[in-house]
């Protein structure tokens, strides 16, 4: 390992620069992002994200989940190359920084190299993975997924949005299904930077996030059936009410959470009542619930008590309910080298810094299982993302790329 000197930093005007340009791309209604995964937006910024890239020097990748991978040689054309990355695609009402920090923080690190001329003996793959949000095609992180080996590529393909679009019909049409093979790159290993999306680092004026692990996470789609029925005519007794049945089962999923405070986490984000017309009773509802722990028995224990008592509850009300697993992935340890790169990265350029566990997933959770893999975690204002509000500072932004780039200049090695 090469350690680079601690006045190796980033031109954090550029970086800024390059995020604002790229929120341009997709806006929300409220000054955050809405370019969500496939969609001519999420097309836009790939081409402006590519464009960038070539002006770089940079060779461009496309593996057949339409993920980006950028490299910039490095004097050992046999050696494996450190890829670091992470996603452009947003939540609806997403906003500017989640994800995007960590594709244009690895452009920065490149754009750095490049001004102070270093070769790095190992080359370096700034990587843009497609879907990591999986809002319009469920799962989150798909791509990460199936090259990881989690999820097959045609069951992938056949992922439908809720129009009922297919992935791989959506990735056809905006022109990204590239001709690489996924996951037939190999890694020496895998660096993302990503906002924290938790109120930690801000509330302990903290500037690094190491992240040391990333808690497990559990996607279930419950579809209750009941019986569609007019809301003035049907007498109470005889009404089977689906979206009474689900918001019951909400409440049980509130009650399952709480109990396995303080760590665990549970909520219904998506939610769908059928017809939904104002005068008549829910005869469907489809809804899917989201828990996650560090703990991988509290997420079994979760999804157990989350069937018995929705069975129940269904029972009871002369209503029929399923439960389809929809997502998912066990706690993740990240590699102990790498988050030593990490962290030796914060305590060379100063910066405050503290063991953390990642809330949120992130494309590193599944790239762990075929490369050695770390995360870097800068704050965010009031800990809010996924929402258009979400905001860092320039400063936070900076230190995140500046400790990016040390890990991996350290982890490339500088060609002499
Ligand atoms: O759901 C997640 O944790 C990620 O933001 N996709
Ligand atoms: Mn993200
Ligand atoms: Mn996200």
């Amino acid at each position: 390992m090469t350690t680079p000197s601690a006045n190796l930093k980033i031109n954090g005007a550029r970086l800024w620069d390059s995020i604002a340009e790229m929120a341009k791309i997709g806006p929300g209604v409220a000054g955050g992002n809405n370019r969500q995964t496939l969609t001519d937006e999420d097309a836009e910024g790939r081409t402006l994200f590519a464009a960038w890239c070539r002006h770089a020097g940079l060779t461009l990748g496309i593996d057949g989940m339409g993920t980006m991978f950028a490299t910039r040689p490095g004097s050992d054309t046999d050696a494996l190359p450190v890829y670091v990355g992470s996603h452009l695609d947003t939540q609806p009402t997403g906003g500017k920084y989640d994800g995007v920090l960590g594709v244009l923080g690895a452009l920065e690190i490149i754009r750095t190299l490049n001004d102070l001329d270093i070769r790095t003996k190992r080359p370096i793959v700034v990587t843009n993975w497609t879907n990591e949000e999986g809002t319009r095609f469920a799962p989150a992180m798909l791509a990460s997924g199936v090259f990881a080996g989690v999820h097959d590529q045609e069951w992938a393909y056949g992922r439908t949005d809720p129009e009922g679009r297919r992935f791989g019909d959506e990735l056809q049409r905006i022109g990204w299904r590239g001709d690489e093979e996924t996951g037939s790159r190999s890694m020496h290993a895998f660096f993302e930077l990503h906002i924290e999306q938790g109120p930690i680092l801000e509330a302990e004026d903290t500037d690094i996030g190491v992240v040391t692990h990333g808690q497990g996470l559990s996607w279930i789609q419950v579809t209750i059936d009941g019986k569609d029925s007019h809301t003035g005519s049907t007498p109470m007794p005889m009404r089977r009410n689906a979206g009474l049945g689900m918001a019951k089962i909400l409440l049980l999923v509130d009650d399952i959470a709480w109990s396995h405070k303080p760590d665990a986490v549970g909520a219904v984000g998506h939610a769908d009542v059928y017809p939904n017309s104002r005068n008549v009773i829910p005869g469907k509802a489809v809804f899917t619930v989201d828990f996650r722990s560090p703990n991988i028995e509290v997420i079994a224990d979760m999804e157990r008590r989350l069937q018995d008592g929705g069975r129940e509850i269904c029972e009871q009300m002369g209503l029929s309910v399923e439960f389809e697993k929809v997502g998912g992935f066990d706690p993740v340890e990240f590699d102990a080298g790498c988050v030593s790169a990490v962290r030796n990265a914060a305590e060379r350029l100063g910066y405050s810094h503290r063991n953390i566990v990642s809330g949120a997933g992130h494309d590193a959770c599944w790239i762990n299982k075929v490369a050695p893999t770390a995360m870097v975690m800068c704050p965010c204002v009031d800990g809010l993302s996924h929402n258009e509000a979400e905001e860092i500072s320039p400063e936070w932004a900076s230190a995140g790329v500046n400790v990016l780039l040390h890990a991996v200049v350290e982890t490339a090695g500088i060609a002499v």
